[in-house]
């Protein structure tokens, strides 16, 4: 398969710790996915859908306790401590291969090891990174060829040199107290055991393209963003491109595959995805460009339906696999919660078990057929709004960056930031506050820098000054903005309806970028003025709605400043002063 000495010292090194009684080379060709389908399909570990409703589609399920990405058992391993920061677990690489080594000696027996090599990005491009991720799980396998660029190819773009990720991964026996998820940023290793669910096993997503990639995005000079990147094309065919930044459980993916409302499809507006999760972003002559460096969508699959995300849902129908969603035996499809389809009759639940929707748990609750983290592993090129540029290899020009969580009061629709370093401290101070949805007290605030406190490789006071520095040396800065689709009222419903209608919010974002509509100078920045929102056939909002939207109450946000100015603490000396500087504006502008 290859000659290059550090890609055969590697598979060599692992095939000895694991033992795997066979090494099976992934080469990328269809001959071979058909091949690995078949046998996954033969021994149960996915169940072939219905052929002539869902070609291609696969069905899986993980691990009753290993559905989700697992924070307290993901650690960055520096050599020093400090370039971790506090806001990463950290652990010392010598200890972390020592005790990763030692659980994953022999854990291949009577198994198969697969080498994957791929490339995030377009192989070739001057974004693509190079990986060769080992693997006990030939559902990784199969995912890691819809998600990244898998081909044997990317051998030779190493030309036998060792410029490639390194990804370590096993199922070993799935024992929760023994998972791990190591990125060792500065030998570019990614070390994953006894995990089997999509975050923390498709190393190339939130592992590679996130953490190392930022690391390494720290010391080259570039960035990796857990950003969304859509093109909004305008009646005269001209299309401008924004990253969005959102925690988790904001509705990304319905965003980056937007559907416009009727008044501005008869105008001629489009909106076009390029990524729904991750961006990586270069300057070029001081102007940021954007790819998103995946091949496909992990999508969280319940709530998707042809109203929410009718484009996700197009691209689900063919060469998807679905895991832990809800199994319709009668018709070997699938369906989830959320989908506004009658649930099946005959089918069995996430967890293989007989289920009807009429089901309650022990203590009365409803019990679900998929699980609430359901997804679906599609690849880009279904995507019926995909961007012409998905596989444009110098990325899309960025004219604006949009942050946003989820605030019940605080945060109104929309605002601007003053400039790149204020747009800066509204990234690293952004929130959402939990949902019913979630264990655990409902409105407490989690603040998610940029949406990348699970995700950020390095010290989060280094990250924060790599945005200023990068944002200074652009002559073509883009504009910042912060978003708020959920803004309740007194009776906890959400005001903004959301999904198309957040075209509204994008049209005023982007009128800003070229100067043609004013705004209204306020002390958190600039907002629109009511009527420059347009809500023209909107149904059940009017303007008295947009205004309580728009609205500002200033003690909330005293108290919102206060509270920043205690996270801030959290982060010690290293904390750059121009964060400081920006929470000192915003106390005196609130003080009037
Ligand atoms: C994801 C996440 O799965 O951000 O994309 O949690
Ligand atoms: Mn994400």
């Amino acid at each position: 398969m290859t000659d290059n000495k550090y890609v055969l010292e590697f598979v060599e090194k692992y095939r000895k710790l694991f033992s795997p009684d066979e090494v099976v080379w992934v080469d990328g060709s269809r001959e071979q996915h058909k091949m690995l389908t078949c046998e996954a399909i033969a021994t149960g570990e996915v169940i072939k859908l219905s052929n002539s409703l869902m070609p291609g589609c696969l069905y899986h399920r993980t691990a009753v306790n290993d559905v989700a990405r697992v924070e307290d058992r993901t650690f960055i391993c520096t050599t020093d401590r400090e370039d971790a920061g506090i806001t990463n677990n950290w652990m010392a690489p010598s200890e972390a291969y020592a005790k990763l080594d030692a659980i994953a000696k022999d854990a291949m027996k009577g198994r198969t090891m697969y080498v994957i090599p791929f490339s995030m990005s377009k192989i070739g491009s001057p974004f693509a990174k190079y990986g060769i991720e080992l693997t006990d799980s030939l559902y990784v396998v199969l995912n890691m060829m819809i998600m990244t660029r898998v081909s044997d190819k990317v051998y030779d773009k190493l030309k036998g040199g060792d410029d490639f990720v390194k990804g370590i991964h096993s199922k070993v026996t799935l024992d929760a107290e023994q998972r791990y998820i190591c990125q060792f940023p500065e030998d570019n290793v990614i070390y994953s055991l006894n995990s089997g669910y999509g975050g923390n096993v498709l190393l190339g997503k939130k592992c590679f393209a996130l953490r190392i990639a930022s690391y390494q995005g720290w010391k080259q000079g570039w960035m990796a963003e857990h950003m969304l990147i859509l093109g909004v094309e305008k009646p005269d065919g001209e299309t401008k491109y924004i990253c969005a930044a959102f925690p988790s459980a904001c509705g990304k993916t319905n965003l980056a595959m937007l559907i416009p409302p009727k008044v501005y499809q008869e105008k001629g507006y489009k909106v076009w995805t390029v990524g729904d999760d991750i961006a990586w972003l270069r300057k070029k002559k001081g102007t940021f460009y954007a790819v998103n460096p995946e091949n496909g969508f992990f999508g969280v699959a319940p709530g998707t339906n042809a109203k929410s995300n009718p484009n996700a849902l197009a691209t689900t129908r063919r060469n998807t696999i679905f895991t832990n969603v809800c199994f319709n035996a009668k018709n070997n499809t699938v369906w989830w919660e959320g989908s506004k389809i009658e649930a099946p009759t005959k089918a069995y639940d996430w967890k293989g078990r007989p289920w009807n929707e009429n089901m309650k748990d022990e203590n009365g609750n409803p019990i679900k057929g998929a699980h609430p983290n359901s997804r679906f592993t599609a690849p880009a090129k279904n995507c019926p709004c995909l961007s012409k540029e998905f596989e444009n290899s110098r990325g899309v020009p960025v004219s604006a960056f949009v942050f946003g969580g989820r605030r019940a009061k605080v945060a109104p629709l929309v605002y601007q930031a003053r400039d790149w370093e204020h747009g800066v401290f509204i990234g690293a101070t952004m929130a959402s506050e939990t949902t019913a949805a979630a264990a655990g007290k409902v409105g407490v605030v989690r603040r998610d820098p940029m949406a990348m406190l699970p995700f950020c490789g390095y010290n989060m006071c280094d990250y924060f000054a790599h945005w200023l520095k990068m944002g200074s040396r652009m002559s073509n800065q883009p504009k910042i903005f912060h978003v708020n689709w959920f803004r309740t009222d007194e009776n906890g419903n959400f005001i903004w309806p959301g999904f198309g209608d957040n075209m509204r919010v994008l049209d005023w974002i982007i009128r800003r970028c070229e100067n043609e509509v004013d705004a209204v100078e306020t002390p958190i920045g600039y907002m629109p003025k009511a009527e420059d929102i347009n809500i023209e056939g909107m149904e059940d909002f009017d303007m008295e709605k947009l205004q309580s939207v728009l609205s500002l109450d200033m003690n909330a946000w005293k108290k919102e400043a206060d509270e920043i100015g205690e996270f801030f603490k959290k982060f010690g000396d290293k904390l750059p002063e121009k964060l400081w500087k920006q929470l000192r504006i915003l106390k005196s502008n609130l003080r009037g």
